[in-house]
């Protein structure tokens, strides 16, 4: 019954049956593979999820790109170029895991080039100091383990699997951002300024990363249902900043949050109120560098024309020479 395959999941197939035999499987902890009967709409959330994922991965590469060429030592450059193609890496798994789906990677390319895919509002806020560096690898780094931790157990297969991977990486990414800002914070009045100064305009950016508020978030219910995400954004949030706070007191920064406050009997922090104005505003275009990162990627595409043409061109002499053999 579940291995009806891709071609046979189409829209007006999920009929009530089918719908509570997924459900059942979803709340049995079984894990959705490709070829497995999945309603229509599980398999259209995870293509927007992943692909979205995966083009946050991708942009995501360019602000930190911005300090390659200016990384203050050779060994900061070369730990700086890994993630870069680390990053580069998640988004390749991530493209794949939305192919077993059945979305072409051209498509979803093209999403993203025209403007219509989203991807992660964080990554159009400028980096404008080396400290940016280190908070983009402690605060967007950190976030985004919060919630790929979590998506770890995410109950289609391909998802789930490729975030075991890609959460190492992040891990020594959020150390690596992290020992720049220890370096930062311990070094001359004007460094530990320049670190204050990038929490200062990264931390609300980071956490926004994690959504709308729950009341907000128009897909969390039946994600969460279906055991896509497993945790709400508020809670990933909330989360977030209970496990960094201490960390920014370490470094003797402070969080540009005049409202935020431990909370003694729930052990945790509260936090002030998130701008969701600018939040929105980024998402659909608006924000700081928008139009920088998609000329970025636009003109990355183009400039790598002529290396998908000879690729293709030589897969076709090689599918000749077969056939011939
Ligand atoms: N930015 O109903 P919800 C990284 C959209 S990876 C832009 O709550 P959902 C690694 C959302 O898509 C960072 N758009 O949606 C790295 C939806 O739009 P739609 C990326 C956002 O899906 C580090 C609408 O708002 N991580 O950083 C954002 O249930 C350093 C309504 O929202 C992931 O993508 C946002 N921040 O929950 C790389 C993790 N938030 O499609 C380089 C996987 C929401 O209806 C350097 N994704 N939207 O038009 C998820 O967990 C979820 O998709 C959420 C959103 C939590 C992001």
């Amino acid at each position: 019954m579940y291995s009806q395959g891709l071609r046979d999941s189409k829209a007006g197939d999920d009929s009530p049956e089918l719908l509570e035999a997924f459900q059942k499987r979803i709340d049995n902890e079984e894990k959705i593979e490709p070829r497995d009967w999945m309603p229509q709409a599980y398999r259209q959330t995870l293509i927007r999820q992943i692909s979205q994922h995966a083009h946050s991965e991708i942009v995501g590469q360019l602000p930190e790109a911005n300090w390659v060429s200016r990384a203050p030592t050779l060994k900061r450059k070369l730990i700086l170029l890994a993630k870069i193609q680390d990053e580069a890496g998640h988004g390749l798994y991530l493209y794949s895991a939305a192919e077993t789906l059945g979305e072409s990677r051209h498509k979803m390319f093209e999403d993203l080039l025209s403007g219509k895919a989203k991807y992660s509002s964080i990554f159009n806020y400028p980096t404008l100091n080396w400290a940016d560096v280190g908070a983009v690898g402690w605060l967007v780094d950190g976030a985004a383990i919060m919630n790929q931790v979590a998506l770890c157990r995410t109950s289609y297969g391909p998802y789930s699997r490729s975030m075991v991977k890609i959460c190492k990486e992040e891990s020594f990414h959020q150390r690596q951002g992290y020992d720049i800002m220890i370096k930062m914070a311990q070094g001359t009045a004007q460094q530990k300024a320049m670190a204050q100064d990038a929490i200062n305009r990264l931390w609300w950016p980071a956490l926004m990363m994690f959504g709308p508020s729950d009341k907000d978030s128009k897909h969390s219910g039946q994600s969460m249902k279906w055991k896509i995400k497993r945790f709400s954004n508020d809670d990933l949030r909330d989360k977030f900043i209970n496990a960094t706070v201490p960390q920014a007191e370490y470094l003797g920064l402070t969080i540009p949050d005049k409202d935020l406050k431990y909370n003694e009997k729930s052990k945790t922090y509260e936090h002030g109120e998130i701008d969701w104005n600018e939040f929105v505003n980024v998402i659909k275009g608006n924000g700081e560098c928008n139009q920088q990162r998609m000329d970025a990627r636009n003109r990355a595409y183009d400039d790598g024309k002529w290396v998908r043409a000879t690729a293709a061109a030589y897969a076709k002499k090689q599918q000749k020479n077969e056939k011939v053999a």
